[in-house]
């Protein structure tokens, strides 16, 4: 079998590859460890830059959004039953689109299938060969058989417990990672937004993020226990921890009902350099995490597909491997530049169990002057909107 791209891992990184390579007449073969059902059960991101939305646009995979996404020009900040407003569009005509996941995934799919591009599941024992050659190739069982597949390169996206990672030398690979002391329990509910924005609060209990995805579908989160289990959760637990975390006016209006999904995530920030190595290129999650707090994950593996996509339409096109061989270098800055704003979201929003008296009046100054600062306020717009490609 031979294809130009090899794409491993047919989340939404490697969807999002795939279109936009189709639609330059670039040939893409996605493996996928799992069946796309299985996929489409992923419950994780909700809130969409402008740079993702244009390239599912580019990728002509945006109709359904068009029709059933919010766009959101501001966000709330609460510090227990204080709340204020951080209205992004002072600051930049860039509004971000309420959007899941899930829903952003099962359209590349529908579209990947609409122009019957290949798609291989249920992939097992991937193995990536000749990376540094100009001959790469990929073998792999599928249907209890081993196919190999010859190609020009392999686009690494598949997520932080891939294998594309591990085919860079432990001895030329630098991993950066920082291991927060919680996670998130989320629920999602077909229940009405507590309030038309989201509502991320630094409560004395520790967060909450009140979010959604429709006017009948909410999300929300609270911060617990690295190590907790969804098994000492009940949904009425969920729903009283979160009322005591947000301010009154919301927790009183708060519209509570069954969790029709409930899952733990553990929050920690990962960076892997360098993100190419030969004819291997990562992409999204195979190369960087991000805590959740700044709607940074998804957002984040769609620049690096940006990056991509265009250094291989330069390759094609013009036999310039120019952007190719810097693809790395450019991916990494912007990397760092969503890893520190994550950072930063999630220090000032926590309640980190290590913290002195010092640190938490130095938290709550952070909150306050984000409250009082122009300059502040407008720093953070910049960022969460999403920075520049
Ligand atoms: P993904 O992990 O989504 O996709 C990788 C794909 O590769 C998977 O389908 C996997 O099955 C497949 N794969 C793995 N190994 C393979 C192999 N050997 N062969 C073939 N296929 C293989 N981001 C936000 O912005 N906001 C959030 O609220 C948020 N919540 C999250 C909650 C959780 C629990 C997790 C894990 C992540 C969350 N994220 C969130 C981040 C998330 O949205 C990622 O950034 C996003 O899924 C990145 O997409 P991919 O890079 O495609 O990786
Ligand atoms: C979500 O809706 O899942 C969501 C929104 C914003 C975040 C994290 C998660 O910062």
């Amino acid at each position: 079998m031979r294809t130009q791209v090899v794409i491993i891992g047919g989340g939404p990184s490697g969807l999002l590859l795939g279109q936009l390579l189709h639609k330059s007449g670039i040939d893409a073969v996605v493996l996928e460890r799992r069946t796309r059902e299985y996929v489409l059960t992923r419950i994780r991101a909700g809130v969409l830059e402008r740079g993702l939305v244009d390239l599912l646009e580019q990728a002509g995979a945006a109709d359904r959004l068009h029709n059933e996404s919010y766009t959101h020009d501001g966000t709330v900040f609460a510090v227990n039953n204080e709340h204020f407003g951080i209205p992004f569009s002072k600051y930049i005509d860039k509004p971000v689109t309420v959007y899941g996941q899930t829903e952003l995934t099962r359209d590349l799919y529908d579209k990947r299938e609409s122009v019957n591009a290949q798609t291989l599941f249920n992939v097992e024992d991937v193995v990536l060969n000749n990376v540094k050659s100009n001959a790469p190739s990929v073998e792999c069982r599928v249907a209890e058989k081993t196919i190999r597949i010859d190609c020009d390169f392999i686009a690494g996206c598949d997520g932080s417990y891939g294998v594309s990672r591990h085919n860079i030398p432990a001895e030329v690979r630098n991993e950066f990672e920082k291991i927060y002391p919680f996670g998130w329990l989320g629920v999602l509910a077909e229940t009405k937004p507590v309030h038309e924005e989201l509502v991320y609060a630094n409560s004395d209990r520790g967060f909450a993020l009140c979010s959604m995805r429709n006017q009948n579908l909410s999300r929300y989160y609270v911060q617990c226990d690295a190590n907790d289990n969804i098994d000492n959760w009940t949904d009425t637990q969920f729903w009283d921890e979160l009322k005591r975390r947000i301010p009154d006016q919301f927790a009183d209006t708060l519209d509570t009902g069954p969790s029709i999904e409930k899952s733990i995530a553990k929050l920690r920030s990962f960076v892997c350099e360098p993100m190419q190595w030969g004819r291997l290129f990562l992409c999204g999650d195979a190369a960087h995490i991000v805590p959740p707090t700044g709607a940074k994950g998804l957002n984040t593996a769609a620049s690096d597909v940006h990056y991509l996509y265009n250094a291989l339409h330069q390759w094609y096109s013009e036999n310039d491997h120019t952007a190719l061989d810097k693809y790395s270098e450019t991916a990494l800055k912007r990397v760092w530049k969503v890893q520190r704003f994550s950072w930063w979201m999630t220090s000032t929003l926590h309640r980190f169990p290590q913290y002195s008296e010092f640190d938490l009046r130095v938290q709550r100054a952070e909150l306050e002057f984000l409250q009082q600062s122009e300059a502040a306020q407008a720093s953070l717009a910049l960022n969460y909107v999403g920075l520049p490609y």
